[in-house]
């Protein structure tokens, strides 16, 4: 299954800011895209390791019980997945012709604190294995083609670990510059964020109306973006945007999450927040489209921005 032409990729973020859950969503981010959507008529994630199978396969129970079923890692673990679009593209003056294109992850994901370590301290801790961790992706963002930093938009305190650590990770690394070239920094958990700030405006229109780039700047320090701006090659592409796991309701607008379950609000578990009144297990599946997950490894894979805000390293 393993795929020996994919390139190696990493992605990095304090506990808890859903990485994995990101993951996780991929391939049924593919089964619900929209034909059209971003260009594309179909996008397709393949995975190419068992890992991932089974990451794919845990996460479809969100379905049954409403919450993410997702444990915070302990082991750094190998995704192996392949990412392929298809769509059309001009070609002599008027006429266009099928392109398509197909890149293969190998993305790297541990526990938060194997790099953010200021968050988890006091806590049970295997300190000896986050060493580890911390020593292989270190070693990775030598080679990096690419690299994706989640950043939480409801958790405040992470500033703090950036500050700390992301220039230490940097540091170890011995290089002036990190080769990648796209970066991709995910403002994840944007269901709670919107629901927190929904000024009597339907959720996903008053997201839009953010952008990703200035809620990330709010959230992390200046340090931290100086630190992107000097590790990073100056023409580094470096792009900014939501994503959400639990996505939201196509015709309401509002998130698809319950801030008191930390959940789906519709699923197929029981008729609970169903909102219109109906119990119909198969829309309720339909209902679930994650927000912009797969946005973030489309930009690495193909450099698509759209949804994205996209700065050159230099000028972040
Ligand atoms: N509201 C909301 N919660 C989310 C989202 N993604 C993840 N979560 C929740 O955030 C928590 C952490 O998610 P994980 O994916 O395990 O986070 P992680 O970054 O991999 O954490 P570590 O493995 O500990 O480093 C879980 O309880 C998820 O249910 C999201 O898009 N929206
Ligand atoms: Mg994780």
């Amino acid at each position: 299954m393993a795929d020996a032409s994919a390139s190696e990729y990493v992605v990095i973020g304090p506990s808890k800011v859903g990485k994995t859950a990101l993951l996780s969503t991929l391939q049924h981010a593919a089964f619900a895209w929209a034909r059209g959507q971003c260009g594309f008529e179909s996008v397709e994630v393949r995975p190419s390791s068992e890992t991932m199978v089974e990451l794919f396969h845990e996460v479809t129970a969100t379905l049954k019980h409403g919450q993410l079923p997702i444990n915070a890692s302990t082991e750094l673990t190998e995704y192996g997945f392949e990412v392929s679009t298809r769509g059309h593209r001009p070609f002599l003056l008027f006429l266009r012709r099928e392109h398509v294109t197909r890149v293969g992850f190998k993305m790297l994901d541990s526990p938060g604190g194997a790099i953010f370590g200021s968050g988890t301290e006091g806590g049970d801790v295997d300190y000896e294995a986050m060493a580890r961790f911390r020593e292989h992706l270190v070693n990775s963002l030598r080679t990096a083609r690419g690299l994706l930093l989640c950043v939480s938009a409801i958790n405040p305190d992470q500033a703090f670990e950036f500050f700390c650590d992301l220039p230490q990770a940097f540091n170890r690394t011995g290089l002036a510059e990190l080769p990648a070239q796209r970066v991709a920094i995910c403002v994840t958990k944007a269901d709670a964020f919107t629901s927190q700030r929904s000024w009597g405006r339907s959720s996903l229109e008053n997201l839009r109306a953010e952008c990703p780039l200035e809620v990330a700047r709010s959230i992390l320090s200046k340090p931290t973006f100086a630190t992107l701006r000097q590790f990073l090659r100056p023409d580094a592409q470096v792009a900014f945007g939501f994503a959400s796991a639990y996505g939201f309701l196509e015709h309401e607008g509002c998130a698809n999450f319950d801030p008191e379950r930390q959940g789906l609000m519709v699923h197929v578990g029981d008729e609970d927040g169903n909102t219109d009144g109906s119990f119909d297990p198969a829309r309720k599946i339909d209902a679930w489209q994650p927000y912009q997950v797969l946005h973030p490894f489309l930009f690495l894979a193909t450099g698509m921005s759209d949804g994205l805000t996209v700065v050159k390293a230099k000028d972040l």
